[in-house]
């Protein structure tokens, strides 16, 4: 092999060595440069005849070109590599799944909290909301409980670590009670000295709290207390007022009420109420739904109205106990585990 042949190999084998741009530039002045091989060559013809210097520039050019596309054919390559990388690494699979939002929605017990609240809206009742965290005067002593009635125990009711200003421990509210009754003080003194007062028709939705955890118990559960209050009022109010109720809430008029005589401190008397669906999975069976009652005349003073005028109607139901009936769960704790699989399907 000649020497420009030679040459030709070596500037191949340089440039195919170059993987970037960078080193192919450098390979390329070694040949084609001022001072590279090339121009060399060049230079060394200076001592020959013309005739000689036709032939060996041919030859010279010859070689020059070959190294030339060398060059250009391995950047070529180069830049396609690059570009391949890219492309690589910028891949998208367009075939994949769309990232979907998804939608949030309420949760069945809100839900069930919020027909509540429409419902008794509609039937011109207040919604009240207040503290979970309360004095023992408004979740017992307001409620007729006696000093050492068993619901104060530490078996029954979660204590804070915080006194009042009598220096009694705080609790969690076991019942939304006292919101009825802070609710009721606060009307009777609006409307205190005047002729008239309307009456005091409330709901209290909300968390309650009871030591008490299994199947059909939560430590932290949710209640709808109700109060009418009037000069007027009577069982009978209270009834048909609970009948509509639950026919609203469960949208079927096939259901029966019933008042089963029962006890509460803050009640006299007092009934528990249960309902018989006639259609659907639950029908024929006397489900309790409610307590219920008279509101106590100690309780009516403790509101701060006069008992011998005004007489109350109050009851109170577990909000998880309806919804469970509503849309047909049998377990309680599926309501507070946070399973997306079970929660979602009430969206
Ligand atoms: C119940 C049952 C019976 C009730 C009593 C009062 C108030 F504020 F007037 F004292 N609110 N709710 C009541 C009455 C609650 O729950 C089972």
């Amino acid at each position: 092999m000649n020497e420009l042949d030679t040459l030709v190999d070596n500037a191949k084998a340089a440039f195919a060595q170059a993987s970037a741009p960078a080193d192919l530039e450098n390979a390329k002045a070694q040949f084609l440069g001022k001072s590279g091989r090339i121009t060399e060559l060049m230079k060394g013809m200076a001592q020959l005849s013309v005739e000689e210097k036709k032939s060996r520039g041919a030859a010279i050019n010859v070689a020059k070109q070959a190294i030339e596309a060398a060059l250009n054919a391995r950047r070529q390559q180069l830049a396609d590599e690059e570009l391949n990388a890219q492309l690589r690494a910028e891949a998208l699979d367009v075939t994949l799944p769309g990232r979907r939002r998804v939608g949030g929605g309420l949760h069945p017990v809100a839900r069930a909290q919020e027909r509540i609240e429409a419902i008794f809206s509609s039937m011109g009742f207040d919604v009240a909301d207040g503290p979970e965290i309360e004095t023992d005067w408004y979740s017992f002593t307001s409620l007729n409980n006696p000093p050492n009635h068993p619901a104060r125990s530490m078996q029954d009711t979660f204590y804070v670590d915080m006194k009042d200003e009598e220096g009694l421990l705080l609790n969690l509210r076991p019942h939304t009670s006292p919101m009825q009754v802070r609710y009721a003080q606060a009307h009777a003194k609006k409307y205190a000295g005047q002729a008239h007062m309307p009456d005091i028709r409330v709901i209290a939705p909300g968390r309650t709290y009871r030591v008490d955890s299994d199947a059909t118990h939560s430590p932290m559960f949710h209640q709808v207390e109700g109060l009418w209050i009037g000069e007027n009022v009577s069982f009978k109010d209270l009834k048909v007022m609970y009948l509509d109720f639950i026919r609203a809430f469960f949208e079927t008029d096939a259901l029966k009420l019933r008042f089963r005589p029962s006890y509460f401190p803050f009640t006299e008397p007092s009934a528990e109420i249960d309902i018989m669906f006639e259609h659907g999975p639950l029908a024929g069976r006397w489900l309790e739904v409610s307590g219920s009652g008279q509101v106590h005349p100690q309780v009516v003073r403790n509101m701060g109205l006069d008992p011998e005028r005004y007489i109350g109607f109050a009851f109170g139901s577990g909000i998880d106990r309806l919804a469970m009936l509503r849309y047909g769960v049998n377990d309680l704790r599926l309501f507070f585990d946070g399973d997306l699989r079970f929660l979602s399907q009430f969206q």
